[in-house]
């Protein structure tokens, strides 16, 4: 229970009770909409995708995608670790929530990025009906707008979730999307239900053996995996669809960056996720795509296994399309989170009324300065709530 004291009180009544006249007479000349079931009120004019400013084209990165053109057809992916490299999930603390990351149909993985959506890749190409988070089943919904980006043609789709009866959702963890494009060089923890690590590779190198990667276990997407990892680059994925994307490498441990959990992706691992740990809250940072070797993860030269040569593995940067999952996933003027506009919502923007300190710090006043932020809570706030009235999703 929330206990506030009598002035603020008084001083928030006050400010409600203005707000509401003022908000009658805004919304008065406007239409109150009708909803349609699953139909959203909001026609968006979605921005282009920025292909144009994707700083990489090397020819380490063409030859990546080449090879990724090839692999990520057969829904590749899982995560596999080295033998000494495998965290203790019980006592490994510093990694996102287990319920952020799910088992998509058979042969994928999905990411909770908001109370009610998930997203995963498209190329394991299966649409289950409901997906299991903590035990208990979600219906999945689509529509062909939360696929592939803008330009509609990356791996990536959003799927909105309710419980049974059509309800939102409302799972309490999740991981929003991360915004910032400088994700290189920077420590991630990978999460999904792909294969595990099977049998090693072995070489023998004048009457020595050396283990130079291991097979995949071939097992079903039933098991959770976590493994860490370093963004080292950025580029762009094809195949049946273009992504724009970011890559690690797997290391043998002590090898170049290496982390103590280093891991790979392996078949199954697909739509699964890569966090970066920003400011204390772990975001989506990519969605598990694919990898330079079909069936196993390799790190070092088969001819001379002293030296390193780890496999490739990338993800759907989420970076790019952060602000067309944002536009879909948000409904303007909803501040309580259950996609949908009313007086709840109404409440917390009469807090912040008139406001002008608003920025990023204060997340835009309790997120009460609604885009495009101009630093205060006013009538362009009440308008853009006023737009939304009694609109959301509905099923
Ligand atoms: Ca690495
Ligand atoms: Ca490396
Ligand atoms: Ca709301
Ligand atoms: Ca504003």
């Amino acid at each position: 229970m929330l206990v506030i004291s009598e002035e603020i009180c008084y001083n928030a009544t006050y400010k409600i009770s203005g707000l509401i006249e003022k908000f009658h007479f805004y919304s008065q000349p406007r239409d109150f909409k009708v909803m349609e079931y699953g139909v959203r009120q909001k026609f968006y004019v979605l921005p282009s995708v920025h292909f144009a400013v994707l700083p990489k084209t090397a020819m380490s990165h063409l030859i990546f995608s080449l090879l990724f053109l090839l692999l990520v057809v057969g829904q590749l992916e899982a995560v596999v670790l080295h033998p000494d490299g495998e965290p203790n999930l019980s006592t490994w603390t510093d990694r996102p929530d287990a319920n952020v990351v799910g088992r998509w149909s058979s042969n994928a993985s999905f990411v909770v990025i908001a109370p009610n959506w998930v997203a995963t890749t498209r190329h394991q190409n299966t649409s289950p009906a409901t997906v299991v988070i903590t035990g208990i089943s979600y219906m999945c919904h689509y529509r062909t707008e939360w696929t592939g980006g803008s330009a509609g043609n990356a791996d990536i789709r959003l799927i909105r979730l309710t419980k049974a009866d059509g309800s939102n959702a409302n799972l309490p963890h999740y991981a929003t999307p991360y915004e910032n494009n400088d994700e290189t060089g920077k420590k991630i923890v990978i999460g999904g239900y792909g294969n595990g690590r099977g049998n090693p590779i072995i070489v023998n190198i004048g009457g020595k053996d050396y283990v130079i990667g291991y097979q995949w276990d071939g097992s079903a997407n039933t098991t959770q995996r976590w493994c860490q990892n370093r963004v080292d680059s950025n580029g762009i994925g094809t195949g049946t669809y273009t992504s724009d994307v970011i890559e690690a490498d797997f290391d043998g441990l002590g090898d170049d960056n290496w982390r103590p959990y280093e891991g790979s992706i392996a078949a199954y691992d697909s739509g699964g996720g890569w966090f970066i740990n920003y400011n204390g809250e772990w975001k989506a940072t990519g969605l598990s795509r694919g990898v330079s070797t079909a069936n196993a993860s390799m790190f070092r030269n088969s001819s001379d296994p002293r030296v390193p040569a780890p496999d490739l593995l990338d993800a759907v940067r989420i970076s790019s399309y952060a602000q067309w999952i944002e536009q879909i996933i948000h409904t303007p003027g909803d501040l309580t989170e259950d996609d949908w506009v009313d007086f709840a919502d109404f409440a917390i923007l009469a807090k912040d009324w008139l406001r002008n300190d608003c920025n990023t710090t204060n997340n835009w006043c309790n997120g009460s300065d609604f885009g495009p932020h101009n630093g205060s809570v006013d009538l362009n706030d009440l308008g853009v709530m006023a737009d939304n009235w009694l609109t959301g999703w509905v099923y």
